[in-house]
């Protein structure tokens, strides 16, 4: 009788010390998941402007331990690109880039990061295809417009690490072309054209 009370006992204890390491296993998957979700947008998406104009670009947020640095590129290339801001640089810096766009272009931006702090560049990540990306997983996790103005964050590290996208995060406006000053560009051109006309007429 004792022998069986002891057995019982004995069976009892394992099964709690299962049930023990299942809350564990189970908790730590719980958190390990609630951490993998970026903190706006969606990651993966294009960079697409809405409208025509200047674009302006303002640093706003940095949660990183790399030494991180944007750029804005024509062509998906590790190399070239118009510097935007790096970790150092204070919230709020702004940077217009250069020229004008058209609507429904898509704006590429790029992301060096720089692992050991040591100065020279172990990765590049871009905006938009996971594809353009040397580990194939999205990297910036993009906000639906409000607007004229989107959000993009950076995850920074290989494989999506954390995947939490505030890794270096930016907005991104357009600036609508006065249309007064289109106008007059126009009714310029057109004087311009006439009088050159008239001239050669004349001649
Ligand atoms: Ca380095
Ligand atoms: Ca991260």
């Amino acid at each position: 009788m004792r022998r069986r009370i002891d057995q019982l006992w004995g069976n009892i204890m394992k099964s709690s010390w299962y049930l023990f390491v299942a809350a564990v296993l189970a908790c730590c998957g719980i958190t390990s998941t609630a951490s993998a979700a970026p903190s706006f947008g969606t990651p993966g998406d294009p960079v697409i402007l809405p409208s025509g104009g200047t674009v302006q670009v303002t640093f706003l947020d940095y949660v990183a331990g790399y030494h991180n640095a944007a750029y804005f590129v024509t062509a998906v290339s590790p190399i070239g690109g118009t510097f935007l801001f790096q970790r150092e640089d204070a919230f709020g810096t702004t940077v217009q880039l250069p020229g004008s766009f058209a609507a429904g272009e898509e704006l590429i931006f790029r992301l060096d990061v720089d692992e050991d702090n040591n100065g020279s560049i172990e990765q590049s990540y871009y905006s938009g295809d996971s594809l353009r990306n040397p580990d194939s997983i999205a990297h910036a996790s993009v906000e639906a417009w409000s607007g004229n103005t989107t959000r993009v964050g950076f995850e920074d590290i290989f494989g999506g690490g954390d995947l939490d996208f505030d890794d270096m995060v930016f907005s991104v406006t357009v600036v609508p072309e006065p249309a007064s000053l289109v106008a007059w560009t126009l009714i310029g051109t057109a004087f311009g054209v006439g009088a050159w006309k008239r001239r050669r007429k004349a001649a």
